[in-house]
C-alpha cells in the first residue's frame, strides 16, 4: 500500500493533532481515499511512547484508515486496551459526477474508518459528535457483546463526547453503524464502517489488503439527476435504490482511484455491506476467490465465484492475481453495477501468462452449413433503409436501447470513469464517420470526451451498416447532440478506417 501518502498525511495529521483539531478535513479535501487520521498519527508517531500500563493492559491508540486503505496487521502477542477516537460529521459530498448528497459520516467519509484490533483486546471508544451536527448519533459495533452493541452507551448529542468500552471476544470482520432512530435513515446516509478483530494468531500474510464497503442510496432525483439530492424515505422503504455504490460514491474505485496489484501478488479484500437494504452478490469479474471467510467469520470456503454479503455483514476474500488487466468488482445483481454505480476496478500490472489466459487468438468468419459465402451482404436484407430521417431515428433508438444503453446508459450520459457519454459528446459531434467506425471495429486506448479521460475497451458491435447508420443518426439527433445523418454507404466507407 502506498506508504508515502500514508506517511505524508500522518505528518499533517500529527501537526493538526497538536493544535487539537481533527485531521479529517485534510483527508477529505483530498477526496482521495489514501489517508489516515489523527489516530494513525498518534500511533505511528511513537507506538511505544503511547503505551502506558493501566492495570495489566498496555494502552495504545488505534491506527484507523479511510477506505480503501487497511490498517497494518496487529503486531502483538498479548491483549491491549485500544483507544478508538470516532467523530461523526454531517457533510455534503459528491455521490456521482454532478450529484451531491448530504452524508452523515463516521470520520468525514463513507464508509467510516477501518479499525483493526486483536481478539481479546479491550476497545475504548471515545465517541464525539461534531458541534455542527444537526442530529444525535451513536455506534452499534457488531463486534461487541452487550445491549445494542454500544448504541445506548454511545448516544451523543452534537458537540459532546461519550466514552464506553467493550471486549473483542470473538475474531472476525464486523460492521459498525449508527443506530439512532430512524436507524434506516442514519445508515442510508452513510453511517457504517468495518472493524477487523484478528484471531490471536493473526491472519496469514498477503501482499495487498483493501477495504471496500457497499451501500445503497435513495435520492429524490433519478440516478444521475444533477445537483444536491435529498434523501427519499419512500424509496428507502420500498428498497428502491437509485444508487448502489462501493466506498460512498460512483467511481470511488475506478479510474485514478482503482485498486492496484502486480501479477503474482495475493490480494485480500475486506468487504462490508452497510445496506441499509440490499444484499450484495459480490463478484470480481475475471477472478476466482481462492478463499472466502464467508460472512466475516472463521468458516473458509474455497474456489468461490460470487459471495453473498448481507446488509450489516461482511466477508474476507483472498485471491492471487495471475494475469494482468482490469478486474471489475461488481455486485452481480448486475443492473446495480452498470446502472447504479456498484462497480470498481482492480488494476493488475505485470507479465502476460498466455497459458493461463490467451486473449483472443483468432477471429475467423463463422459460416454454418449452407450459409451464404458473402458475409458483407448477409445483414442487408434484414434492415432496409428507412424512408426518412424520422423513421431512421426511430429505428436507431431501438438499436440503441438493445445494443448501447447497457454501457452508455439509456440517457446517453455514460458512467463516470467507465463509459464515456454520448450525450453532448464533443468527441461524437466532431466526427460522425469515426463514430460509425467505432461501432463497427470497436475502440480501445485513451480518449478524451468532454474533458474527461477514458481508457477502456468498447467491443465491436455486430450490426449491419444500415443499423450502424441508424444508431449513429439516432444519437446525433438525441441527448443534446448537434444533429446529423449517416447512410449505410457512409458507414461502409467509414468502417474501413479503424478509429485511433
Ligand atoms: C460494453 C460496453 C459498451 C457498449 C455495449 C457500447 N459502447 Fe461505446 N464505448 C464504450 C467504451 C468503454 C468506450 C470508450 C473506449 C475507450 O476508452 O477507448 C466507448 C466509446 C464510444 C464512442 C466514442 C466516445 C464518445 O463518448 O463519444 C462512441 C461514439 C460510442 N462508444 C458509441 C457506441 C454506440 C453507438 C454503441 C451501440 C451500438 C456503443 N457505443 C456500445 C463501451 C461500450
Ligand atoms: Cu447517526
Amino acid at each position: 500500500m502506498s506508504k508515502p501518502t500514508l506517511i505524508k498525511t500522518t505528518l499533517i495529521c500529527a501537526l493538526s493533532a497538536l493544535m487539537l483539531s481533527g485531521c479529517s478535513n485534510q483527508a477529505d479535501k483530498a477526496a482521495q481515499p489514501k489517508s489516515s487520521t489523527v489516530d494513525a498519527a498518534a500511533k505511528t508517531a511513537d507506538n511505544a511512547a503511547s503505551q502506558e500500563h493501566q492495570g495489566e493492559l498496555p494502552v495504545i491508540d488505534a491506527i484507523v484508515t479511510h477506505a480503501p486503505e487497511v490498517p497494518p496487521p496487529v503486531d502483538r502477542d498479548h491483549p491491549a486496551k485500544v483507544v478508538v477516537k470516532m467523530e461523526t460529521v454531517e457533510k455534503v459530498m459528491r455521490l456521482a459526477d454532478g450529484v451531491e448528497y448530504q452524508f452523515w459520516t463516521f470520520g468525514g467519509q463513507v464508509p467510516g474508518q477501518m479499525i483493526r484490533v486483536r481478539e481479546g483486546d479491550t476497545i475504548e471508544v471515545q465517541f464525539s459528535n461534531h458541534p455542527d451536527s444537526k442530529m444525535p448519533h451513536n455506534v452499534d459495533f457488531h463486534a461487541a457483546t452487550g445491549p445494542g452493541g454500544g448504541a445506548e452507551a454511545s448516544f451523543t448529542a452534537p458537540g459532546h463526547t461519550s466514552t464506553f468500552s467493550f471486549k473483542a471476544l470473538q475474531p472476525g470482520l464486523y460492521v459498525y453503524h449508527c443506530a439512532v432512530a430512524p436507524v434506516g435513515m442514519h445508515i442510508a446516509n452513510g453511517m457504517y464502517g468495518l472493524i477487523l478483530v484478528e484471531p490471536k494468531e493473526g491472519l496469514p500474510k498477503v501482499d495487498k489488503e483493501y477495504y471496500v464497503m457497499q451501500g445503497d442510496f435513495y435520492t429524490k432525483g433519478k440516478y444521475g439527476e444533477q445537483g444536491l439530492q435529498p434523501f427519499d424515505m419512500e424509496k428507502a422503504i420500498r428498497e428502491d435504490a437509485e444508487y448502489v455504490v462501493f466506498n460512498g460514491s460512483v467511481g470511488a474505485l475506478t479510474g485514478e482511484n482503482a485498486l492496484k496489484a502486480k501479477v503474482g501478488e495475493t490480494v485480500r479484500l475486506f468487504v462490508g455491506n452497510g445496506g441499509p437494504n440490499l444484499t450484495s452478490s459480490f463478484h470480481v469479474i475475471g477472478e476466482i476467490f481462492d478463499k472466502v471467510h464467508f460472512e466475516g467469520g472463521n468458516g473458509v470456503n474455497h474456489n468461490i465465484q460470487t459471495t453473498l454479503i448481507p446488509a450489516g455483514g461482511a466477508a474476507i476474500t483472498e485471491f492471487k492475481v495471475d494475469v494482468p488487466g482490469d478486474y471489475v468488482l461488481v455486485d452481480h445483481a448486475i443492473f446495480r453495477a452498470f446502472n447504479k454505480g456498484a462497480l470498481g476496478i482492480l488494476k493488475v500490472e505485470g507479465e502476460e501468462n498466455h497459458e493461463i489466459y490467451s486473449h483472443k487468438q483468432t477471429d475467423a468468419v463463422y459460416l454454418p452449413e449452407g450459409a451464404p459465402q458473402a458475409i458483407d451482404t448477409q445483414e442487408a436484407p434484414k434492415t432496409p433503409a428507412p424512408a426518412n430521417l424520422q423513421e431512421q431515428i426511430k429505428a436507431g433508438k431501438a438499436t440503441y436501447d438493445s445494443n448501447c444503453a447497457a454501457c452508455h446508459q439509456p440517457d446517453g450520459k455514460g458512467v463516470p470513469n467507465a463509459f464515456p457519454p454520448l450525450a453532448n459528446s464533443d468527441y461524437l459531434n466532431a466526427d460522425h464517420a469515426r463514430a460509425a467506425s467505432i461501432v463497427a471495429n470497436g475502440l480501445s486506448g485513451k480518449i478524451t470526451v468532454n474533458g474527461s479521460q477514458y481508457e477502456s475497451v468498447m467491443p465491436a458491435i455486430a450490426l449491419s451498416d444500415q443499423q450502424i447508420a441508424n444508431v449513429i443518426t439516432y444519437t446525433l439527433n438525441s441527448f443534446g447532440n448537434k444533429g446529423g445523418q449517416l447512410s449505410a454507404d457512409d458507414v461502409a466507407k467509414a468502417k474501413k478506417t479503424k478509429p485511433n
